[in-house]
């Protein structure tokens, strides 16, 4: 290395660098960072006002500015932030086919004023705050990016876990968990609001009190915790907009046990001070099974409970008639967990504000709305009365008086058909007596959202058949989207720039629809030619994380093959897995002159099981096994690999999906509720290859069923395939592959066994073999297609220019103006 250039931007942003040899070419090859960094050192003259760092890329490209940030205070910060985007944007935007051939595509470069030395905190990155599950969290995220974006008055409301989501690490092929602790150094973004608290009370008994004559039921709570609001700025793009995202922690509360303290027992009331502080500690791992734990549901009433105090305290410094609470609060159920709210508005309202119940009741009906996120019956949540009793007896009283009312409506509307009835109260009779938590929100809200087309037929004719005929006008729904903002400005930037220069503006960042307006250009084939390249820096990216993460080199000129997304056998990665052993196992039979025709894939699976769902971890497992014989065998070489990604997180799918040619939604149809994976990989000129499920319906709409590669049983189809059990023909290729892995073929036999029994003929309940075949051959066009370059280029370019309908914008916007019946306000500045 000869001179490191380095142009600064004001103070202390740098606006561009490279390093030289002595002919003065630029040099890409970083094996010898350190060097560089010796160079860049020298080259601006040491440390001076700032130290200047480089390191390897990482996905995380805000980091900088983000800790720069935490100098200088939020205001300065989110400046400072703007600033340096808006220099990024415009850097990559000069030209940003030769970053090919510049190193800035390795590095990523920072800046931190003298106290903050990179290589400090380099070891501890900012990594995501991993406060949600899956795709529910995240589409909460885009959410609020769209409200923000689109100056709609709205806010979150959410926990403040101290573990996120565990982090995944592999061991040998197997999962393990490890906590993440994700405050350690801090969340420079979050305000802490120490005088935003609220009392939270738990348990305790009911008791009878005289009011005016009256007799009225009193909560005497047992327990009181403080939940303490930490507020998270959302800002929107293109506007000076700000919402909040406000999380809530928990802390004990000042209030002493005065008879343990005087008791003596100073010891047991700090411990139990401690326990009141966990009720915020910790995430639930599961992402769609609920297990009636005591601690999940201390969770969701403190949400509740701290949320609706805190909304309900800011009405009344406006407001002082409840009647007009209907027009100035909207309250959106994300799925059904935070739907005690219900239970608990109507305490506030008539214990606390002594409303009479109807008129209470009149008045709760018009604020909720409620979305669905789930498809069967049985992932509904229910919780038990005795827990709930013992938790909250007040909440179970006014839960069982809403039952007896409705009963009573119900039965003035319907008759006397029991079973019919039976099925839809809110308290569920049985071995364990339980509250429905579904049926209590669809009672409660103005309207019940599906979350696709596909996933609200299934709503109306199946789910909640019995609600649909009662309230027919209450059932809408409203597709799912994700924001472009994060899923191509964001991460995917050289995209970024080329949309803005064949569209002509930048416009499509805050109107997705003008994605359309790329359908005009696929015919050039300058622009086809520019729309590789960036596919292509992309998926270098993508093989170099691969390479440091698995040690495994991949070819680019191979298929990056990509399914992502949480571990579940409904998801079927499984399928999957069997594909790619089919594909191995047509490779080693195969002539070896046929397999100069055939497409080299990389294939890339990756996503989190729940910890105890033992079968998703075994699917893991054999991941590993299948990638372990693939990966070693030299007479297969670059034809076909097989990564697994470990710790799936944003991050890591900032990185995977602009670097992906073919992504897999595999679900078996009428599982899936939306899925928004396919969403960001469509936005990313990434070519599905799906089941007609969920969200996939409408995109086949938007891009034609050309532009992507279907296969598998429709979901009117499913129900009479699984009757047909034992029945059910399977083709020969499935049969082998499974006999494969039954026989020990990739090791540990014995393990794998249970995994086998899953989808054996008469127990295979999300038909892996009867979509074997038509799998099979959807992956067959992929590769038929993939080996023609300008065709395969241009179903991309459609792809993304049909992604426009699946911004959560369009989302927000329905819902502001259907369901919240809310408009945009500007704040005034
Ligand atoms: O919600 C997404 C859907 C997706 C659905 C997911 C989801 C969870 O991640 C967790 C619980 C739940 O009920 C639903 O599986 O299909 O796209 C956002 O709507």
């Amino acid at each position: 290395i000869d001179r490191a250039i380095v142009e600064f931007e004001g103070d202390f942003f740098i606006k561009r660098f490279f390093v030289t040899d002595s002919h003065g070419n630029k040099i890409e090859d970083l094996e010898n960072l350190e060097r560089i960094k010796r160079a860049l050192a020298e080259a601006i003259g040491g440390d001076g006002d700032g130290t200047v760092s480089v390191v390897k890329s990482t996905a995380n490209r805000g980091i900088v500015v983000r800790r720069a940030g935490l100098v200088e205070g939020f205001g300065e910060r989110k400046a400072k932030a703007e600033r340096m985007f808006s220099l990024m944007d415009g850097f990559l935007k000069n030209d940003p086919f030769s970053l090919q051939k510049d190193i800035l595509h390795h590095v990523e470069y920072t800046v931190a004023r003298s106290r903050f030395n990179f290589d400090d905190y380099e070891a501890y990155q900012e990594g995501d705050a991993a406060l949600g599950n899956g795709g529910l969290a995240r589409f909460s995220a885009c959410q609020m990016d769209s409200l923000a974006t689109l100056d709609y008055p709205a806010w979150g409301y959410g926990l403040r876990y101290e573990y996120g989501l565990f982090r995944q690490i592999i061991v040998d092929g197997f999962q393990h968990e490890q906590p993440d602790y994700w405050l350690n150094f801090g969340n420079p973004w979050e305000i802490e609001r120490i005088h935003v608290t609220y009392e939270v009370k738990f348990y305790g008994t009911v008791e009878d009190v005289d009011r005016n004559g009256e007799k009225h039921e009193v909560w005497i709570p047992g327990e009181t915790v403080e939940a303490v609001a930490y507020d998270n700025p959302i800002p929107g793009y293109g506007t000076r907009n700000t919402i909040n995202l406000r999380l809530w922690a928990a802390k004990p509360s000042n209030h002493f046990d005065l008879e343990a303290y005087n008791t003596g027992d100073y010891i047991n009331s700090i411990v139990n001070r401690q326990r009141t502080e966990s009720i915020s500690n910790v995430l639930y791992p599961d992402d769609r099974s609920h297990q009636g734990k005591e601690m999940r549901l201390k969770q969701q009433y403190f949400f509740v409970s701290a949320s609706l105090q805190d909304i309900i305290r800011r009405f009344k410094e406006a407001h002082n008639n409840f009647d007009e609470l209907p027009e100035k609060v909207a309250l959106h159920l994300n799925d059904t967990h935070p739907s005690l709210s219900i239970a608990e508005i109507m305490r506030i309202l008539v214990d606390e504000e002594q409303l009479d119940w109807n008129k209470a009741w009149n008045i709760v009906c018009k604020i909720f709305s409620f979305t669905t996120h789930t498809v069967v019956a049985e992932g509904l949540e229910k919780i038990p009365t005795d827990l709930l009793g013992s938790l909250l007896p007040r909440h179970l009283q006014i839960l069982y008086k809403i039952n007896s009312n409705f009963m009573e409506e119900l039965k003035k509307r319907i008759g006397l058909d029991y079973n019919r009835l039976s099925r839809m109260s809110i308290v569920e009779e049985g071995a364990v007596k339980s509250i429905r938590m579904a049926n209590l929100s669809i009672i409660c809200s103005h309207t019940v959202n599906g979350v696709s087309k596909l996933h609200s037929d299934t709503l109306k004719m199946r789910t909640f058949k019995d609600f649909y005929e009662l309230w027919p006008e209450k059932f809408q729904y409203t597709t799912n989207g994700v924001t472009q903002r994060r899923w191509i400005v964001v991460s995917n930037p050289s995209l970024c720039a080329l949309l803005s220069k064949w569209l002509g503006t930048e416009a499509w960042i805050r109107n997705a629809d003008l994605l359309t307006g790329l359908r005009d250009h696929v015919d050039n084939t300058g622009f086809r030619h520019e729309w590789k390249m960036v596919k292509r820096l992309n998926k270098m990216r993508l093989a170099e994380y691969i390479e440091t993460m698995s040690g495994v080199k991949v070819s680019l000129d191979a298929m990056f093959d990509v399914q992502v997304k949480r571990i579940h056998e409904y998801k079927r990665q499984l399928l999957n897995i069997f594909g790619i052993i089919h594909r191995y196992d047509c490779l080693k039979n195969m002539d070896k002159n046929d397999r100069t025709k055939v497409v080299p894939r990389v294939c890339i699976i990756g996503g989190k099981a729940a910890p105890g769902y033992e079968i998703a971890k075994k699917i893991i497992k054999l991941c590993h096994a299948v990638a372990e014989k693939i990966n070693n065998d030299a007479d297969i070489g670059d034809l076909l690999k097989l990564v697994f990604i470990p710790d799936y997180n944003v991050s890591v799918a900032e990185m995977v999906i602009p670097g992906a040619d073919l992504s897999q939604h595999l679900s078996t149809a009428g599982h899936e509720a939306s899925g928004t994976g396919s969403m960001k990989f469509l936005m990313n000129g990434c070519l599905l290859l799906a089941t007609a499920d969920g969200s996939t319906v409408e995109i086949i709409e938007e891009i034609g069923s050309d532009n992507l590669f279907l296969f598998g049983a429709k979901v009117q189809e499913v129900a009479e395939l699984r009757e047909k059990g034992g029945a059910l023909k399977v083709p020969l290729q499935f049969a082998r592959v499974l006999r494969m892995v039954r026989d020990g073929y990739f090791g540990d036999k014995d393990y794998f066994k249970s995994l086998c029994d899953t989808v054996e003929v008469g127990n295979d309940f999300y038909l892996l073999g009867s979509d074997f075949g038509s799998y099979l051959e959807a992956q067959a066009a992929a590769d038929k297609a993939f080996v023609e370059p300008e065709k395969w280029t241009k179903m991309s370019i459609l792809s993304a220019a049909g992604s426009g309908r699946f911004s959560s914008d369009r989302t927000i916007r329905e819902y502001a103006e259907r369901t919240w019946k809310i408009d945009p306000c500007q704040c005034p500045f």
